[in-house]
């Protein structure tokens, strides 16, 4: 991989990296291409999100007298739009969609199949916290015209390129092909993504924690044992949590962290989507070095039996997440070998 300097573009990276890999086709980059370009869109989007007396509130008409899209909406059908003509796609599936999405008769599809949320936490959109679009691509294995669920039904390690798009104080695309994780930010002055943060990594050892402390009395009692040990004052473990996944999963790859959506009464099987949450940011996790859990086993082996499963999710710095798992296995231990225990 050549050595990018700051302030590499997008475009550059993709086209060098691409270039590293002699059987490249040019679609993938194509693709991440036409990504990009939805993330500018829903970018500016997000940033006048908070004039909607000005554009019109989420349902309404704006000065222009165009009809306003809720912010998930907007996004769902630009992230599709951007990617339904390109020739690279067999199959979008979407967490704002029931079913696969197929392309359209009059475009040509291609080997990927593109998961996505559009708007993860675009609940706290009016609270101006982050929120952003995660997404996962597969290499189909099907033959045909549309692509199917097996396609996308499989373990996350088969995944060929994860990244999500931060929407924040700055609007960050962060993305991995599974070696090195490399962050971009927008320059909106001139519309192009820059390279920010280059070869994102996860240490070992954390004294952050993330999660909605609410639901602790839910949770599994080992889990909640964990946690109280971790918040003794001498282990000066700190507490962030915006209920944002992807401003949590930023903060905690930037910073260092561990995220917790353990299953509660109201999620028994966890709240966060396989496909299109817990799958992509896994993938981003070990790509940085880290880990992610369900609880028993890494969140890259399992293999979703619907497109919008639901996960528990342990996800950060390797130690953090292996002690969890320990934890919530009792003295047997946990069942795979990969989870080493600290001390
Ligand atoms: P809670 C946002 O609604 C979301 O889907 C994720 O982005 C976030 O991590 C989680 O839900 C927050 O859930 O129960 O803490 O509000």
């Amino acid at each position: 991989m050549a050595h990018f300097e700051e302030g590499t573009t997008l475009d550059r990276f993709l086209m060098e990296t691409m270039r590293a890999h002699p059987g490249a086709t040019g679609h993938l980059l194509t693709l991440l291409k036409q990504v990009a370009l939805a993330g500018k869109l829903c970018s500016s989007r997000v940033q006048r999100a908070g004039l909607a007396g000005m554009l019109g509130a989420a349902g309404g008409m704006n000065i222009q007298g165009e009809f306003v899209q809720k912010l998930d909406i907007y996004a769902n059908e630009t992230f599709k739009r951007a990617l339904e003509h390109a020739g690279v796609c067999c199959m979008i599936v979407s967490e704002e969609d029931d079913g696969a999405v197929f392309i359209p008769p009059e475009f040509p599809v291609g080997d990927y199949i593109f998961s996505m949320d559009p708007l993860d936490g675009s609940s706290n959109i009016d609270t101006n916290a982050s929120i952003g679009t995660i997404f996962a691509i597969h290499r189909r294995v099907s033959e045909g015209r549309d692509g199917t669920m097996a396609d996308v039904l499989r373990p996350g390690r088969e995944l060929v390129c994860a990244g999500y798009i931060v929407y924040g104080a700055g609007t960050v695309l962060v993305i991995s092909t599974g070696k090195g994780v490399h962050g971009f930010t927008l320059d909106p002055t001139v519309g192009e993504f820059f390279l920010s943060h280059r070869e994102m990594r996860l240490t070992a050892a954390t004294r952050s924690y993330s999660c909605n402390e609410a639901y602790a009395a839910q949770w599994d009692p080992r889990l909640q044992e964990w946690l109280t040990r971790q918040k003794a004052p001498e282990l000066g473990w700190s507490a962030r949590y915006i209920g944002s996944l992807v401003g949590d999963f930023h903060r905690n790859l930037v910073k260092g962290g561990v995220f917790l959506y353990p299953p509660t009464a109201k999620a028994p099987k966890g709240k966060l989507r396989m496909l299109y949450e817990a799958q992509p940011l896994a993938f981003l996790a070990e790509a940085a070095g880290g880990a992610a859990s369900d609880g028993v086993m890494p969140i890259l082996d399992k293999v979703p039996t619907t497109l919008h499963e639901r996960t528990p999710l342990y996800i950060g710095n390797s130690e953090a997440v292996s002690e969890i798992v320990w934890a919530l296995a009792g003295d047997e231990g946990p069942p795979s070998g990969q989870w080493t225990r600290r001390g």
